[in-house]
C-alpha cells in the first residue's frame, strides 16, 4: 500500500510541476522576423499563417505531417496597444488579386495558436497541447536604426555623409550635400535651417528607398514614416560636417541633442519592447537582389546586416545584448525568394548567404544558439522547366512577370507567362564580393513574378500557398515545442 501512496504523491508532484511550469497559461513562442526593407517579412508571416490554417503541403514539419497537429487559428494578441497584423488583407492581395502586399508602414502583431497532441504519452497527459506563436511585423527601415544606438552624433554624421558620397547614392544626395557645404556647424542654433536640412536629408532618404539598385536604406528609419512624431524636434535633424563635439548654443550641438532624442524616444523603446522578448528568430535576407546588383551591392548588404546583427552579439557589452541573446536559442538565416532560381542553385545560394552573414552566424553559435542557414521561398511564384538556347538545354523557371517588368527589352502586362534561364550562381561564395571574378554573360536575371494562381479543389476550396522549404523553417523554429 505504501508503494501506491508514493506513486500517487509522485504523480501529483509531477502534475503540480507541470502546472507551475506552464501555469494555466499556454506556452508562447515569440518569433522575431528580422530583415531589411523588401526582404520578405510580410510575405513570410502571411504564408506561414496561411499554410498552418489551411493545411499546406508541409512534409518536413513533423508535428503536422504526422497528423499530431490538430488545428491552428488566429487569436487575440497579447499587446493591446499594437495594431493587429492585417493577415486577411495580405491574403486577399496574394490569393485574390495575385499581387504582393504593400510595403509595411507601421508595426503590427499577430497571435497564431497551434493545437497539437504531444508525441509522448506523459506530455500528452500533462500539457495542454496548445502553443501560442506571437509574431511582430514592422517596416524594414526601422531595423537599421539599431546601428544608431552604438554611435554618437559626430561618428554618425561622418559615416552617413561618406555613404551619401558613394557612387550609387550621390545622385540622390546632391541637393542635400550641396547645402551641407554651405552650412557652418559652429554657427548658432537655427530652427529654420534645421528644418530645411532635415527636409533635404529626408528627400535623399526617400530617393534611395525608391531606387531599386540601392540595397540598404539609410537610417533614421522613422524620417519616412513619422506617424505622430511628425514635425517634432526628435525628427528634425540632419548629419553635419563636424569634426568633434561642439559647445552649447551651436547648430551642431542642437542637432546632436535631437539625434540623441531620436534614439531614446524612438529607437530604444521599439527594440526594448520588441527584440528583448524574443525566443526565436528568423533573419530574412534578399541575397538575390544584391547579387543582381554586383559586388558593390553585395558589400552594401553585408555591411548593413553586420551593423544591425552585431547588436545581437554576446560578449560585447552593449545596451541590447544583456536583453536579447540570453533568451534566443535558435536563429534561422534564410535567403528568401529562392523561387527565382532553379533548385540546382539553392545550395550555392545557402553558401553565399552563410558567407554574407558570416560574423553574425559565428557569434550566434558562440553564444550557444542553434543556427541554421536555408534557401526558401515563402510563396513560390514559379515552376521549373528547361529552355533550349543555342542547342543547349538550360534549367529554367516559369512564371508570370508583374505588370511593368521588362526582360530583354520586352515589357510585360502581367498576363503572359514566360520561361527563362535565371543564370547560375558562382561555385565559390567568395566570388560574389569580387566583380572581376564574374564571368561575362553569367549575370543573374532577376524578374519580379506575380504570386501563383492557386488551384481549387472539387469542393471549390482554394489550396494553400505553395512554398519552398517553409516546412523546414517551421520545423526548426517551433518543431521542438510541439514534441
Ligand atoms: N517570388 C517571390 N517573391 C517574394 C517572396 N517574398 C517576397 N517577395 C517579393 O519581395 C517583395 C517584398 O516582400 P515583403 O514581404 O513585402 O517584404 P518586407 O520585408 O515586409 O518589406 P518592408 O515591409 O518594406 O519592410 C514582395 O513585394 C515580392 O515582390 C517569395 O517568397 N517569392
Ligand atoms: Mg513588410
Amino acid at each position: 500500500m505504501r508503494l501506491s501512496t508514493i506513486t500517487d504523491e509522485t504523480r501529483l508532484a509531477v502534475a503540480n510541476l507541470a502546472t507551475r511550469a506552464t501555469g494555466f497559461v499556454t506556452p508562447t513562442v515569440r518569433l522575431g522576423v528580422t530583415g531589411l526593407a523588401r526582404a520578405g517579412k510580410t510575405v513570410f508571416i502571411t504564408a506561414l499563417i496561411h499554410n498552418l490554417i489551411h493545411g499546406g503541403r508541409l512534409p518536413l514539419f513533423r508535428a503536422y505531417a504526422s497528423g499530431r497537429m490538430t488545428g491552428a487559428m488566429l487569436e487575440p494578441q497579447p499587446d493591446d496597444a499594437v495594431p493587429r497584423f492585417d493577415y486577411e488583407r495580405h491574403v486577399e492581395a496574394m490569393v485574390g488579386d495575385r499581387l504582393w502586399p504593400d510595403s509595411t508602414r507601421q508595426i503590427s502583431e499577430v497571435r497564431l495558436t497551434v493545437e497539437f497532441e504531444s508525441a509522448s504519452y506523459l506530455a500528452r497527459r500533462l500539457r495542454p497541447g496548445r502553443l501560442h506563436l506571437d509574431i511582430v511585423d514592422y517596416p524594414g527601415e526601422w531595423l537599421l536604426d539599431l546601428a544608431l544606438m552604438s554611435q554618437n552624433y559626430v561618428d554618425w554624421s561622418r559615416e552617413a555623409i561618406a555613404r551619401a558620397r558613394t557612387r550609387e547614392r550621390k545622385k540622390h544626395a546632391a541637393a542635400w550635400l550641396a547645402k551641407l557645404d554651405q552650412v557652418d556647424a559652429a554657427a548658432g542654433e537655427d530652427e529654420k535651417l534645421a528644418r530645411e536640412l532635415a527636409a533635404l536629408f529626408t528627400d535623399y532618404l526617400r530617393a534611395i528607398r525608391l531606387d531599386g539598385e540601392v540595397i540598404a536604406t539609410e537610417p533614421p528609419g522613422r524620417f519616412l514614416m513619422p506617424g505622430d512624431l511628425e514635425g517634432s524636434p526628435a525628427l528634425t535633424f540632419s548629419p553635419l560636417v563636424v569634426d568633434g563635439e561642439s559647445p552649447p548654443g551651436k547648430l551642431a550641438r542642437m542637432m546632436a541633442r535631437r539625434f540623441e532624442a531620436y534614439k531614446s524616444v524612438v529607437v530604444r523603446p521599439f527594440f526594448k519592447d520588441h527584440f528583448s522578448r524574443l525566443d526565436r528568430q528568423i533573419v530574412l535576407v534578399d541575397a538575390l537582389q544584391a547579387l543582381n546588383g554586383g559586388a558593390e551591392a553585395v558589400a552594401d548588404l553585408e555591411s548593413a546586416l553586420a551593423a544591425t546583427l552585431s547588436a545581437f552579439r554576446l560578449g560585447r557589452a552593449n545596451w541590447l545584448t544583456g536583453l536579447v541573446l540570453r533568451r534566443i536559442d535558435r536563429i534561422l538565416f534564410a535567403a528568401t525568394k529562392a523561387d527565382h532560381l532553379h533548385h540546382q542553385d539553392h545550395d550555392r545560394l545557402e553558401a553565399i548567404l552563410a558567407r554574407i552573414v558570416g560574423r553574425a552566424l559565428e557569434h550566434a553559435k558562440f553564444a550557444g544558439a542553434e543556427v541554421e542557414v536555408l534557401a526558401l521561398a515563402s510563396v513560390r511564384a514559379t515552376r521549373e522547366g528547361t529552355v533550349t538556347h543555342g542547342g543547349e538545354k538550360l534549367p529554367s523557371i516559369i512564371g508570370t512577370p508583374l505588370p511593368g517588368e521588362t526582360v530583354d527589352g520586352r515589357l510585360f502586362d502581367g498576363k503572359t507567362e514566360i520561361a527563362m534561364f535565371p543564370g547560375d550562381l558562382p561555385d565559390e561564395p567568395q566570388a560574389v564580393f569580387d566583380n572581376r571574378k564574374q564571368e561575362p554573360g553569367t549575370a543573374l536575371r532577376f524578374v519580379r513574378f506575380r504570386p501563383p494562381k492557386l488551384e481549387r479543389t472539387a469542393e471549390g476550396l482554394t489550396l494553400s500557398l505553395p512554398h519552398i522549404r517553409l516546412d523546414r523553417a517551421l520545423e526548426f523554429l517551433i518543431g521542438d515545442r510541439l514534441a
